[in-house]
């Protein structure tokens, strides 16, 4: 590689730490089996569904003294929904360990997501090309993709790649839903007696792939300490200046995790929680005028500046929205070929076909909205048909309103501020920087020990590595069935198998470290200063893990539950 930068060049000789259990290498492990497990909900169909693979004990490996043989083979990688970063070192550890294993594996990366498999386009690795991706962010090596494989006809292209390059087994880096595909492919594999092995790796910034066996998903230390970062940055802007009020929208699609992490390391003025919105069934008014209210108590102080916090899914949990968006969801699928909006000239046209469709509650909640957030509305659909709430710009939605709001108090005489406010949205900034030392390393243990899963046989399992806020060496490295994640939902109106998203709980120890500071925090400037990434320096500094994680783990610890 040509022109790195001074910091990509140092990054390219990090080595990342590895649990001691993997330390002596792919080739001296023992696995240790607990016991059976069961799905986290509706058991008797997920049972029914994964008739192969359910069931199956969490695993954990153990360094041993015996040195094991293992023949040559072929191993793929897919690199699947949102770039998390770490992702590069997952390829890497997984590499690392294949090669170790036996210097004749070869690993093939799937290119631009899951639709390389399908199609049949990939590369091999080599050791060259791993080394100029090491500790890099992005998921450029391969670029990924969002296809979703689920189908028997994808899973017979699928496996007829699988034959053509001799590969033994597919490991899937991905979020809930990848990885809820994974587990589908493992179960047709063995259903169809290919003899292919499936295993996932935890991904996504959003941080909502966590249970009881996955601590957190790999690049939410990074994105989180990256936003933490700019925010800090943003409040000691605001505290010079004292003539701005800034709204930053945090990425996360439906769970606030993200927007709870950065603001617990910063501790802006208001930090709204999806989550708290949709428990408290609180309209976009009342969402409005909480913001308000703290807006004027601020100004009441001569304070007419601040931070707001938001999470990119709020637009979504509000219930009126909700079901307005849900609504509108089905209506702009039946749209997609219909000539009278296709061919609508004007935007104006546009909502009144949506308007005339939606049903009458919701089509006075789409008319009441302002026409930017009318037409982002109108967008897109993601693959599940689902809007995609980072194209909705609920920051300037709110700002509008709320500007609106503190006019009324103005003439009432009840806001005697100014309101001025600046719109940030904080997303792809930081889905795509250098691995933090944490991800960087969890990330290389998380693909080595994907390995050495497959080596030993395993299949529909997620590389598991845990007890993440001890030091490297301590981590816990293993696997879990994936249908231990499972639940039935509905999807496109039918009912589902898939792994359990981790939405904000309200009765954690994350969400009540908020909601038992926010009070002082809104009024009294309590703002943090997280500052960049470290990645050389003090440990205290460079290997710190997340506000959410300690909290969580803490918890762990008093309740005694077990690691
Ligand atoms: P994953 O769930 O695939 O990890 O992606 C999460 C995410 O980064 C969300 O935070 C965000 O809403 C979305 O991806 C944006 O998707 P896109 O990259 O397609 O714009």
């Amino acid at each position: 590689m040509t022109n790195l930068s001074p910091l990509q060049i140092e990054r390219l000789k990090y080595q990342p730490k590895l649990p001691s259990s993997l330390e002596n290498g792919i080739n001296h492990l023992v696995l240790q089996e607990g016991s059976a497990t069961e799905a986290v909900a509706d058991k008797e169909e997920i049972k029914n569904l994964f008739k192969n693979t359910y069931g199956k004990p969490t695993v954990t490996f153990q360094t041993s003294a015996d040195s094991i043989h293992s023949e040559a083979r072929n191993v793929g990688v897919i690199l699947s929904g949102g770039q998390a970063p770490g992702g590069h070192n997952v390829i890497a550890g997984l590499y690392d360990a294949l090669k170790q294993a036996n210097p004749n594996n070869q690993l093939y990366g799937f290119l631009g997501g899951p639709s390389g498999i399908i199609d049949g386009k990939y590369v091999e690795f080599n050791d060259q090309f791993i080394n100029d991706y090491r500790n890099t962010g992005g998921f450029d090596i391969i670029g990924s993709g969002r296809t979703k494989l689920e189908t028997e006809e994808q899973f017979r292209d699928a496996l007829a790649t699988c034959q053509k390059l001799n590969i033994s087994a597919v490991v899937i880096i991905g979020g809930d839903d990848s990885n809820t595909n994974a587990a589908l492919l493992a179960e047709w594999f063995v259903a169809n007696n290919a003899n292919i092995q499936v295993i996932g790796c935890p991904k996504t910034i959003d941080g909502d792939l966590k249970n009881e066996q996955i601590e957190i998903s790999f690049g939410f230390d990074t994105a989180t300490k990256t936003y933490a970062e700019l925010i800090g940055n943003i409040e000691r802007d605001a505290n010079s200046a004292k003539k701005y009020w800034h709204f930053v929208k945090i990425m996360g699609r439906s769970a606030s995790h993200v927007a709870l992490e950065a603001a617990l390391q910063t501790q802006p003025n208001i930090t709204m929680i999806s989550e708290e919105v949709e428990q408290k069934k609180m309209s976009l008014e009342q969402v409005v005028n909480y913001m308000t209210d703290i807006i004027v108590k601020r100004a009441n102080v001569g304070k007419n500046f601040g931070i707001a916090v938001i999470p990119e899914g709020l637009i979504e949990f509000i219930p009126e929205m909700k079901s307005m968006i849900a609504n509108l969801n089905d209506i702009m699928a039946s749209l997609e070929t219909d000539p009278s909006f296709l061919g609508a000239t004007t935007i104006r046209e546009k909502f009144d076909i949506v308007e005339n469709r939606l049903d009458a509650e919701n089509a006075k909640v789409y008319a009441s909205l302002p026409a930017l957030i009318k037409g982002q509305l109108l967008a897109d659909r993601d693959p599940h048909g689902n809007v995609q709430v980072s194209k909705i710009e609920t920051e300037k939605l709110l700002i509008e309103m709320i500007t609106e709001r503190l006019n009324q108090l103005k003439t009432q005489g009840e806001f005697i501020g100014k309101f001025s406010a600046q719109s940030h949205f904080f997303g792809y900034e930081g889905r795509c920087a250098f691995p933090s030392n944490f991800d960087a390393d969890y990330c290389y243990s998380l693909g080595f020990n994907a390995f050495a899963l497959i080596n030993f046989g395993l299949t529909g399992y997620l590389s598991s590595v845990r007890n993440l806020t001890e030091p490297a060496s301590d981590w816990v490295a293993g696997g879990v069935p994936l249908t231990m994640m499972m639940n039935m939902e509905k999807r496109h109106g039918e009912m589902k198998p898939v792994i359990k998203k981790a939405l904000v709980e309200l009765d954690g120890p994350v969400f009540k470290k908020l909601e038992s500071n926010r009070e002082d925090w809104a009024i009294n400037d309590r703002y943090l200063f997280p500052g960049a990434i470290q990645y050389f320096g003090p440990s205290s500094v460079c290997d710190i893990t997340t506000v959410t994680l300690q909290l969580e783990s803490e918890a762990k610890q008093l309740t005694g539950a077990v690691r």
